[in-house]
């Protein structure tokens, strides 16, 4: 078409988009690839603070990216083709971005988004903008759309919204508004009563908008393509008189269909400030009711209400089709924009089976959730560690004296010094300077059969034995035969002589408060003939919990025995080794730390060096 001389936008408008709006980017380049724009409308972003020079974008479904700037001169610089700025700024900052974009003389449209400027520098700005003949949308718009060229941020709303409306081509409708909101509403009766909106601004709430109502009006009425204008005001204001006289003077002849919201003010006894900063009504010419009476005297068509609107815009669309003003063209369907995955799925558009499955902690209500009790549930409930590993290891209240019998195994395997595999590792690596987590990690990493992960394989072994109605004597005859260890028997240090008093702690808690001990009484029996042979060869810690445990599952009446099996065959017992023990690494770990330890170095004295030559 013949382009008029004042056009805004056209389907090459490349812009620059100031401040952190992904969101609104990704909509302008979806808006785009439904226009069959052939390239991105977003030249750039600018952000002073961001730190990646780039972002990646989806056009249709093919990954973009646009160049991030720290300074609208860096972003003009390199970008000579733009001449829309995009201004996201708040509004604190907005009015100098705005200022700014003035000096840069290729910038000839400056879209400002922000509320709440106040009036005398948007007075300021818009004086040496008009000096400067640059034409300002906003402040406090969300912009304006031009179907098949230019969307700005966010106008138009979603891209279901965009399709059905079909802002994707143009229409022969051109609208103004004040308000971003009431353009969306524009968009949808426009399309529902017409071939559709060529293009609509939305001129913003403030009492002194960059450009007026007859800014946009005298454009799109200048524009061949435009065949009828939709002028959408609001109470306050005495802008829309300025239309009157353009309609009476002859200066715009093509049919106008307006009305002003606000004419419930009248009901009200006092004056009312609506929802924008210049919605009020100074005096009786700014109501509403009375600018629509001036506007229909002016010849401009009006409804009745805002409900007959509609019918309104569709009968001067018909009338202009029957007289061949208007020729509808037949629909060419948009290339089909894919969605955005998160919002589809929001939505409830699509479904995929989730890659993740968890059954013991919600962390998305208003309270955390172990395995379905609140976590003040379960501090008021005196819950403590042994409850919260009952929810979070079995999903289920265990009965206090269980949770008690957890508590007591992590209080004994919390430390035994510092010269077991484990201590000795984390001491060892937070003398070489590493930190809380490597040095733990480290420490951790030496439990196994040998050391403090003896639980497991003591658990089956032991119940191995036992549900096969082994005796103890049979039992310790067929490990000797199999030339096998028996784990959970035997220590270093401790023996008859010089007992384990974390076992006997073990022990009694065992003797007192437990419904019934089968297995573990079994293992006594088996140390007694262990240590027979050897004073050291004595249930230890680890065999001491591990066969507990298995009572405790077994015997408890809180699981079935297929579940107590299973339990055991995860590795749950050893757990409890590494949760308790974690404790202690992590008390090794500070106290090399605050004893200033310096970096540790075997002696060679105590290495045996065999060379094989
Ligand atoms: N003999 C614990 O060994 C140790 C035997 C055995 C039959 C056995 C050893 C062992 C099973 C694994 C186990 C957990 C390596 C230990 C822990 C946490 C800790 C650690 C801390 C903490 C000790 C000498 C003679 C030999 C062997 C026989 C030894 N164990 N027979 N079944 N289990 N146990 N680990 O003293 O006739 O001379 O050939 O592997 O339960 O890790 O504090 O240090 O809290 O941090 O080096 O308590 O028992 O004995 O291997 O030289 O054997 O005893 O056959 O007989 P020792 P070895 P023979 S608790």
């Amino acid at each position: 078409h013949a382009a008029a001389v004042n056009d805004l936008f056209t389907k090459k408008t490349r812009s620059i988009v100031y401040g952190r709006q992904f969101v609104a980017c990704q909509g302008m380049l979806d808006f785009d690839y439904v226009c069959t724009r052939e390239q991105p409308s977003v030249a750039c972003i600018v952000d002073p603070f961001n730190t990646a020079p780039r972002k990646d974008f989806y056009w249709g479904s093919k990954q973009v990216f646009i160049p991030i700037y720290k300074s609208l001169k860096e972003a003009c610089d390199k970008h000579a083709d733009v001449d829309v700025l995009v201004n996201f700024a708040s509004l604190r900052s907005a009015y100098d971005v705005s200022l700014e974009a003035l000096n840069h003389k290729q910038l000839r449209t400056i879209a400002i988004i922000a509320e709440g400027i106040p009036e005398n520098m948007t007075r300021q700005l818009n004086k040496k903008a008009k000096d400067l003949g640059v034409t300002i949308i906003g402040p406090a718009t969300v912009g304006g759309i031009k179907p098949g060229c230019f969307r700005i941020g966010n106008t138009g709303g979603m891209m279901d919204n965009i399709i059905r409306s079909k802002l994707y081509r143009p229409g022969s409708v051109a609208y103004v508004s004040r308000s971003g909101g009431m353009s969306n509403e524009l968009n949808n009766i426009v399309s529902l009563q017409t071939n559709g909106v060529y293009e609509g601004v939305a001129i913003g709430g403030d009492r002194y908008p960059g450009t007026t109502f007859m800014d946009h009006l005298l454009r799109y009425h200048d524009d061949p393509e435009v065949k009828m204008l939709v002028l959408l005001g609001e109470v306050g204001g005495v802008e829309e008189y300025e239309v009157c006289e353009a309609m009476t003077s002859g200066r715009i002849q093509k049919p106008l269909i307006a009305w002003c919201i606000g004419t419930c003010s009248d009901m009200f006894t006092t004056d009312v400030q609506f929802g924008h900063a210049g919605a009020s009504a100074g005096g009786e010419a700014e109501t509403a009711t009375a600018k629509n009476k001036a506007l229909a005297s002016a010849g401009a068509v009006v409804p009745r209400s805002f409900n007959e609107f509609g019918r309104k815009i569709g009968e001067v669309y018909q009338d202009l089709v029957e007289r061949g003003i208007i020729v509808p063209q037949p629909e060419v369907p948009p290339p089909p924009v894919p969605m955005d995955y998160a919002w589809a799925r929001e939505v409830g558009l699509i479904r995929r089976p989730a890659t993740f499955l968890t059954s013991i902690t919600d962390e998305r209500g208003d309270e955390l959730m172990y395995s379905g009790v609140r976590i003040s549930e379960i501090v008021k409930g005196n819950k403590g560690i042994g409850g919260t590993l009952g929810l979070l290891w079995f999903q289920r209240e265990l009965p206090e004296y269980f949770c008690k019998f957890l508590e007591l195994c992590l209080i004994v395997t919390a430390d035994h010094g510092p010269a077991v595999s484990g201590a000795h590792n984390t001491i060892v690596a937070a003398r070489a300077g590493k930190d809380l987590v490597s040095s733990l990690a480290s420490g951790l990493l030496t439990i196994g059969p040998r050391f403090g992960g003896a639980l497991n394989a003591a658990a089956e072994q032991f119940s191995h034995a036992f549900d096969a109605n082994k005796t103890p004597q049979e039992f310790v005859v067929e490990m000797k035969k199999k030339n096998e260890y028996i784990m959970g028997i035997g220590h270093r240090v401790k023996s008859l002589d010089n007992p384990d008093s974390r076992v006997t702690i073990v022990k009694d808690f065992v003797r007192t408060q437990f419904p019934k001990s089968p297995l573990f009484d079994f293992a006594l029996e088996v140390e007694k003939i262990t240590t027979s042979k050897r004073g050291n060869l004595i249930l230890n810690v680890d065999g001491a919990i591990a066969v507990a445990f298995v009572d405790l599952l077994r015997e408890s009446g809180q699981f079935t025995r297929e579940e107590a099996d299973k339990y055991i065959h995860m590795g749950i017992l050893n757990a409890i080794f590494v949760l308790g023990r974690t404790a202690g690494f992590i008390g090794h770990y500070v106290d090399q730390c605050r004893l200033d330890q310096g970096l540790y170095r075997h002696p060679w004295d105590d290495i045996n060096y065999i060379m094989p030559h």
